[in-house]
This record gives C-alpha cells, structure tokens and sequence, in this order.
C-alpha cells in the first residue's frame, strides 16, 4: 500500500485533511481548509484535460485565499469565524453587485462551500450505489442538488458534457488510490462524516450572517 499515494493524488489524505481542519472551539482552520482544496485539485487534475476550466477557477479562488492568509491581515483569516467577523467589521463583503470593492473572502470561500456540498453528495453517491451505478449520473444528480443552483446555462452545459467522459465507478475507485473497492467505501463511510460536519458549520455561520447569497 506505500506505493499508493505516493503520485500525490490518495484521496484518503486529502479527505483526511479536511478532517483536520475543526479546531477545539469547532472553528474551521483555514490552512487545511485550503490544503484539502488544493488535494481535490490535485485528485481532479488526474481526471483528465477536460476538467481543466474547473480546476483553474478552484485554484484562482485558493489562491485568492492564499493571498489574504499571507497578507498583512493574514491573523484576521485564520478561521473560516475570524475571517467573517473581520470582513464585517470592516465592511469588506460586498452585498451587491456591481460595486468597486475588491473580492472577498467571504465570497470566495462561498464559492468552494458550495462545491463542497456537490463533493459529499457525489462521494456519497458512490459509496452507497451499487457496483454498477453510473458515476456520470450520480455527479449530475449531485450537481444538480448543489452548484448548478448557482452556475449559469453555459457552466451547466460544459460541466453537464465533463461528466459523461467519467470511468466507471470500479475504475474512479481505482483512481482514487485508497486500495480494494470495499477499502475504498469504507474509507468514505469514514470521512464523509467530517467533510458534512464541516458543511454544517459553514453554512450554519454563513445563515448566521446572512451571507448566503453573495454575488
Ligand atoms: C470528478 C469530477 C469532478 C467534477 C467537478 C464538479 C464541479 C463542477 C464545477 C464547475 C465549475 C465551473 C467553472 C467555474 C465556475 C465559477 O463561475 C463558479 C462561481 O464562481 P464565480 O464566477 O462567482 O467567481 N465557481 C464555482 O462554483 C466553484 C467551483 C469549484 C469546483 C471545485 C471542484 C473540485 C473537484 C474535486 C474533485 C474530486
């Protein structure tokens, strides 16, 4: 099993990474919160050429986050909480459309929330389908429960098309370098616990905020 993983794409640690992220407040860290992303990218990139208008705009927004976490407020963005009270108090969120200021984190960290969701839906997806259910209609209909709410017809389209070039469900198992298909199920029966409790937590502070619709 050493072998596995060692071409940087076992999604066992890169799950394992978003578990890492709660901190003893329950306060979501942001550095294994990116860390996780960029596993995904990572993960993604493995999945073929056709992905690559996704994984670029995951990456823009990474690394828009990189930047504010080594900025000069870099202390402000810590956790997903101090990044929210910072950017509030500093009437940094844009509530609108349209206006001069510059893209927060608020919303950019928004943007990978929701992917999130179509993640943990997708993975349960597979975890709980049968040994012939059809990855490419398990993605859509994830998709269609989470991000597509929010992407344009044009996205849709592309994102619609991306999915039907997905391997079997054996062979995405495979890709994942977690080992046998019953090893790959429970691993996800594990994580994906974690990766909904994050979810919960976002969204919950987010509602709180009122920031769930930001442009
Ligand atoms: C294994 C198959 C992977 C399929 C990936 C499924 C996600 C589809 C997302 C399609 C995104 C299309 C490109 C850009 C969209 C942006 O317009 C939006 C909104 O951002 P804005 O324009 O407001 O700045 N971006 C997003 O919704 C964030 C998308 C992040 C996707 C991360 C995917 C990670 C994949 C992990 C794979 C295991």
């Amino acid at each position: 099993a050493m072998a596995y993983g060692d071409d940087g794409h076992n999604l066992r640690e890169v799950l394992a990474t978003f578990k890492s992220c709660l901190d003893e407040k329950s306060e979501i860290l942001m550095d294994p919160y990116l860390a996780g992303w960029k596993g995904l990218v990572r993960f993604l990139n493995t999945m073929g050429t056709i992905f690559t208008f996704v994984s670029k705009d995951a990456v823009a927004k990474i690394q828009i986050m990189e930047e504010f976490r080594s900025g000069p407020h870099k202390e402000s963005y810590r956790t997903l909480q101090s990044m929210v009270s910072y950017e509030m108090a500093n009437n940094l969120v844009d509530m609108k459309k349209n206006t001069e200021r510059p893209v927060s984190g608020c919303r950019t960290i928004l943007r990978l929330h929701r992917a999130l969701l179509w993640l943990q839906l997708f993975l349960e997806g597979l975890r709980t389908g049968g040994t012939d259910c059809r990855t490419s209609v398990v993605c859509t209909d994830s998709y269609n429960a989470s991000l597509a709410n929010y992407h344009p017809w044009i996205i849709r389209k592309a994102t619609t098309i991306a999915f039907c070039t997905l391997p079997n469900r054996e062979a995405f198992f495979e890709n994942m370098k977690v080992g046998s298909n019953e090893e790959a199920v429970e691993m996800l029966g594990e994580a994906l616990p974690h990766i909904k409790k994050l979810y919960d937590i976002t969204q919950e502070l987010y509602s709180r905020h009122k920031l769930l619709d930001l442009p």
